[in-house]
C-alpha cells in the first residue's frame, strides 16, 4: 500500500515498497488524450509483444497484474474503455471524475533475472487542470492571476467587458458572480473552455457538464462558481478587494473550502509523483487558436512548476526526519515528458516532426528552470486509426467522425475515405494564421482480440523512459 498524503507517508511508502515501485502523473487539459494513452498504454504493457511495441533487444514484459486499489479514489475503468474502443468503435466517453490503476510488472532484461516494477497511474477530468494553479496560491494571488490572464487576451477581454466594468464598482455579490458566470458562459459558446475556473461550473462533482443546448444565461443559472449555489466566488481585483473587504473575506473562505476538496486530493498526488508526463494535441492547438495556445501553454507551465513544489533536501527534512530521509530519499518528481499526442492526424513523418517541435516551443524555457533530473519530448499516436497515402498535398484515409457540413456520421455508417489534413507547420503560427487548420476526427480501429493491443506510434520511445530502458 502507499500512503502519501501525510508527513509519514512518504517515509512508509519508501519502505515497503520496492524500489522500482513509479507514480507517473498523466496530466493534460480536457480531450489531450489521457484516457486513449492509458488504456492503450495498459493493453500494451499486459499483452507486451515486442513486434508490437518494441522495448529493445531481449527487453520484454513477462507479466502485468492489477495490484491493489486506493482508499479514496475509483479504479481507472481499463476494461471498460478498451471493450468501447473494440465493441463499439468509438472513443472512451470523457472523464467525470478521477481514477487510479496500479500495476505490477515481471520485466525480463536479457539474461538477467526478472525484476518486479510497479507502476501507478491516474486519469483524472482535463477540466480540474486549469484549477492547479490554486494549489499554491491564496484566493488574492489567484484572483490575480485570472484577471490578468482575461486582460493578456483579446478575445477575452472583450467576453469580459461586462464583468470588468462591474467589477470596478461592486454594488451586489449576487450581481458580480452572475456577470463572472456570463463571461466563462460566453467563453463557453466560443469552445474557450481552457479559462474556466473554478472547473465545476464546467464539470461539478457529480461529473455533470452544462447542457450543451444552453445558453450563457441558463448556465449562470444552473451551474456555480463554488462547491454549491451557497458558497460561490469569483474572483476580484486588488481594488475591488480593498473596497469590498467583507466580500473579499467570503470569497477567500469558500476559495480555502473549495481548494481543499476539489484541488489538494488531485494535485497532491500528481505532486507526489516519480514521473509526470504532460499530453499536449497540437491539431487541437493549431484548429482552436491563439486564446487555446495562451491557455494550454498556462496550464502546462503551471503543471511544470508542480516538479518544484518540494523543495529538495530540506522539505524532505522537514517530512521524515534525517534518519527517514538517509533510509528512503522522498520521492519527488525526477523526471518529465512532454507527449504530443494524436500523431495520427498528420500524413507525414514531417508533420510528426513538427508536432515536436512545436511542443518543445511551448515548454521549453519553463523546463530548463525546474528541479527536475531529466526530461524529453516525445510524439505518439497510442490508438493509430489512420493510414497515410502520400499524394500531393499529403492524404490519410480513416473512418470520419463528421462530414463536410459538421455534422456527426454515425460509427457504423461512416465509411473508409481518404481526407487531407493540414500541414503541421514548424513554427507556431502568427496572428493571422491560425484560422486556417483542420484535423478531422476519425473512428478508432483497434483489433477485436482481447491479448492485440491496439496500433500505436511512438509509445515504445515513452515506456522505455518510464522504465528506465
Ligand atoms: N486519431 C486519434 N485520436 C485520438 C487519439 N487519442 C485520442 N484521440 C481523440 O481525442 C479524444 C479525447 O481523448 P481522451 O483520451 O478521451 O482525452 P482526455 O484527455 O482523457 O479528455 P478528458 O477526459 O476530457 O480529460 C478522443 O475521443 C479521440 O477523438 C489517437 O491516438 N488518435
Ligand atoms: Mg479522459
Amino acid at each position: 500500500m502507499r500512503v502519501k498524503e501525510n508527513l509519514l507517508g512518504t517515509a512508509y511508502n519508501r519502505l515497503s515498497a520496492t524500489r522500482s515501485s513509479q507514480r507517473i502523473a498523466i496530466v493534460g487539459s480536457q480531450a489531450s488524450g489521457k484516457t486513449v494513452f492509458l488504456t492503450s498504454l495498459i493493453s500494451h504493457l499486459k499483452h507486451h509483444d515486442p513486434k508490437a511495441m518494441n522495448l529493445g533487444q531481449g527487453v520484454e514484459i513477462l507479466k502485468c497484474e492489477e495490484v491493489g486499489g486506493s482508499l479514496s479514489l475509483a479504479k481507472f475503468p481499463y476494461e471498460y474503455n478498451r471493450s468501447t474502443l473494440v465493441h463499439d468503435n468509438t472513443w472512451p466517453a470523457k472523464t467525470t471524475d478521477a481514477s487510479v490503476i496500479k500495476l505490477e510488472l515481471k520485466l525480463k532484461k536479457g539474461r538477467k533475472r526478472p525484476e518486479q516494477v510497479i507502476l501507478e497511474f491516474m486519469d483524472f477530468p482535463g477540466e480540474r487542470a486549469v484549477d492547479f494553479q490554486m494549489f499554491t496560491r491564496s484566493y488574492e494571488e489567484w484572483s490575480d492571476m485570472v484577471l490578468d490572464s482575461i486582460q493578456a487576451d483579446c478575445c477575452y477581454a472583450e467576453l469580459a467587458r461586462e464583468f470588468n466594468a462591474l467589477s470596478e464598482n461592486i454594488t451586489d455579490e449576487k450581481e458580480v458572480t452572475y456577470a463572472y458566470k456570463k463571461f466563462l458562459g460566453n467563453a463557453l459558446t466560443q469552445r474557450y473552455s481552457r479559462i474556466i475556473t473554478p472547473s465545476v461550473f464546467l464539470i461539478d462533482c457529480e461529473g455533470t457538464r452544462p447542457d450543451a443546448d444552453g445558453t450563457p444565461d441558463i448556465w449562470c443559472r444552473e451551474r456555480f462558481c463554488g462547491l454549491s449555489a451557497a458558497e460561490e466566488f469569483v474572483p476580484l481585483s486588488k481594488p475591488s478587494r480593498l473596497n469590498n473587504k467583507k466580500l473579499a473575506a467570503k470569497f477567500a473562505d469558500r476559495y480555502r473550502k473549495y481548494k481543499r476538496k476539489v484541488v489538494t486530493p488531485l494535485v497532491k498526488w500528481l505532486s507526489d509523483a516519480d514521473q509526470m508526463f504532460i499530453l499536449l494535441d497540437t491539431p487541437q492547438i493549431l484548429a482552436g487558436g491563439s486564446s487555446m495556445y495562451n491557455d494550454e501553454q498556462a496550464i502546462a507551465e503551471q503543471v511544470i512548476e508542480l516538479c518544484d513544489y518540494k523543495k529538495g533536501f530540506w522539505h524532505d527534512l522537514f517530512q521524515v526526519g534525517f534518519l527517514g530521509w538517509l533510509l528512503c530519499k522522498p520521492s519527488r518528481i525526477r523526471q518529465v515528458g512532454i507527449v504530443a499526442t494524436k500523431s495520427d492526424m498528420v500524413a507525414t513523418n514531417d508533420d510528426i516532426d513538427n508536432m515536436e517541435s512545436l511542443i518543445r516551443q511551448m515548454t521549453y524555457k519553463k523546463l530548463r528552470g525546474i528541479s527536475a533530473d531529466k526530461f524529453d519530448f516525445f510524439t505518439c499516436s497510442t490508438v493509430v486509426s489512420t493510414e497515410p497515402v502520400g499524394g500531393r498535398p499529403p492524404r490519410l484515409r480513416g473512418r470520419l467522425v463528421y462530414n463536410a457540413q459538421g455534422e456527426k456520421i454515425s460509427e457504423s455508417s461512416s465509411e473508409i475515405v481518404e481526407f487531407t489534413p493540414s500541414r503541421m507547420p514548424e513554427f507556431w503560427p502568427n496572428d493571422d494564421e491560425w484560422d486556417n487548420y483542420s484535423f478531422p476526427d476519425v473512428y478508432p480501429q483497434v483489433s477485436a482480440r482481447r491479448d492485440t493491443p491496439p496500433r500505436q506510434e511512438g509509445l515504445e520511445r515513452i515506456v522505455k523512459f518510464i522504465l528506465g530502458l
